[in-house]
């Protein structure tokens, strides 16, 4: 904003503090702002100083709509910011600042709230009406990895393996096939490594874009980051040129203890898989994390990774025998499913939602032929289904109506 002119009309005064209006005229609006100012020769100086700073049209800061933290880049990071200011008030931006376009919005005054490292709460309003709340996200998946002005890469706590509770991605089943999907979850914590007091969590999963192609990646917060009232900020960001799907999960509830499922992603394995002779691994890693407690303070987390076997479904295997020899029908089921066997037993089976809750699981007798399942109570959706055979486990997708 540039300002053409300045006028400043003593409208009121008293003995004590006196109400000073200032009208400033720029090329594109103006500003009619109405400031209290006591009456002392300090605060008169801080008075001008902020009159030079309106006049120079930059306000008290510039916020971008999105960028939470202020260190130059829109991510899930911003995200755990939003989450820990939220439901919280301070001043509005001016009416015509407010909104959520990629631009500097200039702030009048600051919030009396900060975070700890100095960042003014001003910022998590990114929509600049006056309260923080799950509107302003909308603002980070906007401008999801926009950029302004010199970037401060954002810090990450790396915990040690053993010390640290661990953040551990895992294959349901051993292997995979090409032209076919694998599940994997995403863990915090373990019975002996604990979390205590979670807010939220940011983190990156890395895997070989050029094994798994395009676009193939789906993620699903997990019934325990979520447990509890309250709700969940989600952010899921994909790279799919990179390999990358940034993931951000902030607890609006009470903050969590313990360990258990943050999320469950479903991967596409192409049909065919370039290098893919009979089998080959593949490294997918967690990256990048950050896990915050409830007084905004980091929790060193230990990153994990693990190697991922892709089968080529022409060499036949033990495994994709097994894949081929067990059929599962009808899908989309209505009422109940069958397990048809032959060559296998089947001991037992689990049913859980794509955020990992076990839902249905059942031993079976004599676990050949046609095996009946009961689906009842189960909402319509998608479902994984777990079945524990003498060749080891098998996962299947099933779709019930
Ligand atoms: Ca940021
Ligand atoms: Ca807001």
């Amino acid at each position: 904003m540039f300002v053409k002119n300045l006028t400043i009309n003593q409208k009121c005064n008293s003995k004590k503090q006196g109400c000073t209006l200032i009208l400033l005229k720029s090329n594109s609006r103006e500003l009619q702002l109405n400031i209290r100012i006591i009456m002392q020769a300090s605060s008169k100086i801080l008075a001008l100083a902020l009159l030079l700073s309106m006049a120079a049209g930059k306000g008290l800061a510039q916020v971008w709509p999105g960028d939470v933290n202020n260190n130059g880049i829109v991510n899930n990071i911003d995200l755990l910011y939003l989450g820990q200011a939220l439901f919280e008030n301070g001043p509005p931006r001016l009416p015509m600042d407010i909104g959520i376009e990629w631009e500097e919005k200039p702030i009048m005054a600051l919030w009396p709230q900060a975070f700890p490292d100095g960042t003014n709460y001003a910022f998590a309003d990114c929509d600049g009406d006056g309260v923080v709340s799950q509107m302003d996200q909308d603002a980070i998946e906007f401008n999801y990895g926009l950029t302004h002005g010199t970037v401060s890469p954002d810090v990450f706590v790396a915990g040690m393996p053993g010390v640290a509770p661990p953040l551990s991605i895992d294959a349901l089943a051993g292997s995979i096939f090409e032209n076919s999907f694998a599940a994997m979850t995403i863990d915090l914590g373990t019975s002996a490594l604990e979390v205590n007091d979670l807010r939220g969590i940011a983190f990156t999963i890395k895997y070989d874009p050029d094994i798994f192609g395009a676009d193939p990646v789906q993620f699903f917060p997990g019934e325990w980051i979520d447990s509890g009232p309250g709700g969940l900020l989600v952010s899921i960001n994909k790279d799919v040129a990179a390999g990358e799907i940034e993931v951000g999960l902030s607890r609006m509830g009470m903050p969590l203890s313990g360990s258990g499922v943050v999320g469950t992603f479903l991967i596409v394995i192409e049909d065919d898989v370039v290098g893919l002779e009979t089998s080959i691994e593949t490294v997918m890693s967690i990256k990048d994390v950050r896990v915050l407690m409830s007084d905004f303070n980091d929790l060193p987390v230990f990153a994990d990774s693990t190697v991922v076997t892709i089968l080529n479904n022409d060499f036949v295997s033990s495994t994709s025998e097994l894949e081929q020899s067990i059929q599962v029908y009808p899908l989309p089921a209505t009422g109940r499913l069958f397990i048809e066997t032959t060559n296998h037993t089947v001991g037992g089976f689990e049913i859980s939602s794509l955020s990992g809750k076990v839902l249905l699981a059942e031993k079976v007798e004599n676990g050949r032929g046609r095996i009946p399942i009961r689906l009842d109570g189960l909402a319509p959706g998608m479902y994984l289904l777990k079945l524990d055979t003498d060749s080891g486990p098998l996962i299947k997708k099933i779709i019930v109506q």
